[in-house]
């Protein structure tokens, strides 16, 4: 029997390419893929033909502002609850987070903080973004070394998120194996794994990716904030106030009172968000159903996948890669 797939987001798709990538794509590293049929090494990180070319767009005609706040993530880290969360936090006044009609209620986070590189860029070369209002949010996986020449040249601000990587491969595995081609088959756990840890993953290596922005964020706190999921689970008040004092938006003695914080934090919640209808029924316009983006929304998950040896390998690989530099799971 034909099980019927979803159709298949648009960065993941591989054909209809400019002419600029498919010269690029040509010159390029590439291995086999294991969402389409291969990955290709630019600047140092792998991604998928269609997405190459939302990252080459939006490298050249992104034009940064002062007021933005780019969302930067590793895949499957957490951005869609970020992206509730700073979408609440910075439009609180407009849209308080107990009104019964926030768009939060009715909308994806997706929709409401746009991919700069998956979504943007990647069904336009040069969108029009003139509708967006003051500060505007977007967001991004893009590597440091890969952010437009604007977001560096401007005050713009970037809220960097990450999360244990063996919670992220199990999320992204589990995620992949929802948007895969159907010609290509079921990717075995084991597979997929040796790919991660080798670092041939969606804007991997995984390692790199941190260590950019961790770096960065050492070297200028005022530019960039950076969270793990870990973090934001086990403290999600406090680093609320800290994300509201790094964007210039500090809740004043008022909200505090009116327990602003708390409220921003329910209506973002796994439970509240995985329970609204537009979560459970809806998709986005790329054909995802809105219910992947919120499976489990827990810390420890991998315990019921990975094998010992497999805990060891990621785990050496965190210690060699990161470890050095102050960054622990
Ligand atoms: P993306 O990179 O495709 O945008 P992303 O939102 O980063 O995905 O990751 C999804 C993970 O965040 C899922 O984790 P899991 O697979 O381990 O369950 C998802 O459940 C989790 N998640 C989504 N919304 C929330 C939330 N409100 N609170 C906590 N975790 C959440």
């Amino acid at each position: 029997m034909q099980t019927s797939q979803p159709p298949m987001p648009r960065y993941l798709k591989e054909d209809e390419l400019s002419q600029e990538c498919t010269t690029l794509l040509s010159t390029l590293p590439a291995e086999r893929g294991w969402v389409c049929s291969a990955f290709y090494n630019y600047q140092g990180f792998w991604h998928n033909a269609r997405q190459l070319q939302g990252v080459l767009s939006c490298q050249k005609h992104f034009q940064a502002q002062d007021t933005d706040i780019l969302l930067v993530t590793t895949p499957k880290s957490g951005t869609t609850w970020l992206k509730a969360i700073l979408f609440t936090l910075v439009n609180r006044i407009r849209f308080p987070p107990t009104q019964d009609d926030h768009p939060l209620l009715s909308n994806n986070p997706h929709m409401l903080v746009p991919f700069l590189e998956l979504k943007l860029y990647v069904e336009d070369e040069s969108p029009d973004l003139s509708s967006f209002v003051s500060p505007r949010l977007f967001s991004t996986h893009l590597p440091y070394v890969s952010l437009p020449k604007s977001v560096h040249d401007s005050q713009c601000k970037l809220v960097y998120l990450c999360r244990n990587p063996k919670d992220t491969f199990i999320s992204l595995w589990a995620f992949t194996n929802k948007l895969r081609l159907q010609e290509m088959g079921t990717n075995s756990l084991e597979q997929v794994f040796d790919k991660f840890c080798k670092g041939v993953s969606l804007y991997g290596p995984f390692w790199d990716h941190m260590l950019g922005y961790w770096q960065e964020s050492l070297k200028n706190p005022e530019k960039i904030y950076f969270l793990t999921y870990e973090e934001m689970k086990e403290q999600p008040s406090l680093h609320l106030r800290k994300l509201a004092d790094f964007l210039g938006c500090p809740f004043s003695s008022k909200e505090e009172e009116e327990n602003v914080v708390e409220s921003i934090l329910k209506i973002c919640s796994f439970d509240n968000l995985s329970n609204l209808k537009v979560n459970k029924e809806g998709k986005l316009p790329s054909g995802e159903n809105n219910s992947a983006f919120f499976r489990k929304g827990e810390v420890g998950d991998w315990k019921n996948y990975l094998t010992t040896e497999m805990v060891e390998r990621l785990e050496k690989i965190c210690e060699e890669k990161l470890h050095g530099l102050g960054l622990k799971f």
